[in-house]
C-alpha cells in the first residue's frame, strides 16, 4: 500500500500533498466517509456481527475479506480495500487490530458477545482519568459505580474535553467524574490503556470517584 495519511481538515491523503497543509497526498476519502464507515465497523465488529453476515472467534477475530464485502454490501459507494485499511490502521482511538487477514475491534464489545480480549496496557496509566456523562446519570453512578451497562467495560479518558464529548452524545447537560485511578487499581480492577487517551476497565466503585473540579 502506498503511503496514506489523514489530514484532520482535509481527509484521507495518498501520493503527493494536501494543497492546503502540506500532507502527502492526493485525497480518496474525505473524514465524514471515514467517519460513517468506521462507524459501521465499530457496530460490526463490537456490537452485531451476526447482522453482517460476520462471525467473530472467540478473541474477537474476523475475516478481513468478509468484513470488507460485508460494509461494501452497506454503502451505495465504494469502499476499497485501502480505504478500509486507511481507517483500521489511522484511527485515532486505536478502536482495531489486525492480524495477518484478520481483524477485530481492541475494545468496547457487547457484554453479550462471546468474546475475551486480553490486550491494552496497564502501566503508566494517569492518576486521574475521565468519564462524562448525563447530569441525570450522575446520582446513580456515585451511589453504585461505574458499570459497563452494555458494554463488557467501562470506558474512561484522560482528557476533560473528551470526557465532555462522550457525555453529551447522551445528553445536552452532562457532567464530568474524576477516578482515582491508583485506589481502583488497589481494590483489585485493572485499568489498561485502549487507543489513544482511552482506557477501560471492569467496573469502578463508587468511592474511587468524584465529581471533576475543571
Ligand atoms: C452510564 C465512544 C447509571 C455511563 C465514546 C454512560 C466512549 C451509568 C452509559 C465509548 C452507570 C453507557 C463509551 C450507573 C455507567 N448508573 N448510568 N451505575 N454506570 N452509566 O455509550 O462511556 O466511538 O456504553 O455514564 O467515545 O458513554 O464507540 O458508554 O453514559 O469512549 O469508540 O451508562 O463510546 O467510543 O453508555 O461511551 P456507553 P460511554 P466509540
Amino acid at each position: 500500500m502506498s503511503h496514506i495519511a489523514n489530514c484532520p481538515d482535509h481527509g484521507y491523503y495518498k501520493g503527493t500533498q494536501c494543497p492546503d497543509c502540506g500532507e502527502i497526498g492526493e485525497q480518496f476519502m474525505t473524514n465524514d466517509e471515514a467517519k460513517s464507515v468506521s462507524g459501521m465497523l465499530t457496530h460490526m465488529l463490537r456490537h452485531e456481527p451476526d447482522n453482517y453476515g460476520i462471525e467473530l472467534d472467540r478473541h474477537g477475530w474476523a475475516d478481513a475479506d468478509t468484513v470488507l464485502e460485508a460494509a461494501q454490501q452497506e454503502r451505495t459507494y465504494h469502499i476499497s480495500r485501502e480505504a478500509l485499511a486507511a481507517i483500521v490502521s489511522l484511527d485515532s482511538k486505536g478502536r482495531y487490530e489486525v492480524n495477518g487477514n484478520k481483524i477485530r475491534a481492541a475494545y468496547g464489545h457487547n457484554e453479550d458477545l462471546d468474546v475475551t480480549i486480553e490486550n491494552g496496557d496497564s502501566s503508566d496509566i494517569p492518576e486521574t482519568l475521565y468519564h462524562g456523562t448525563p447530569i441525570a446519570d450522575a446520582r446513580s453512578i456515585l451511589d453504585e459505580g461505574l458499570k459497563p451497562m452494555s458494554r463488557q467495560e467501562v470506558h474512561l479518558t484522560d482528557s476533560v474535553d473528551e470526557a465532555v464529548g462522550v457525555g453529551e452524545r447522551h445528553a445536552d447537560d452532562v457532567v464530568v467524574l474524576a477516578v482515582d485511578t491508583e485506589s481502583v487499581a488497589d481494590a483489585g480492577h485493572t485499568i489498561s490503556e485502549r487507543g489513544d487517551g482511552v482506557y477501560t476497565t471492569d467496573y469502578v466503585p463508587p468511592e474511587h470517584i468524584s465529581r471533576s473540579e475543571v
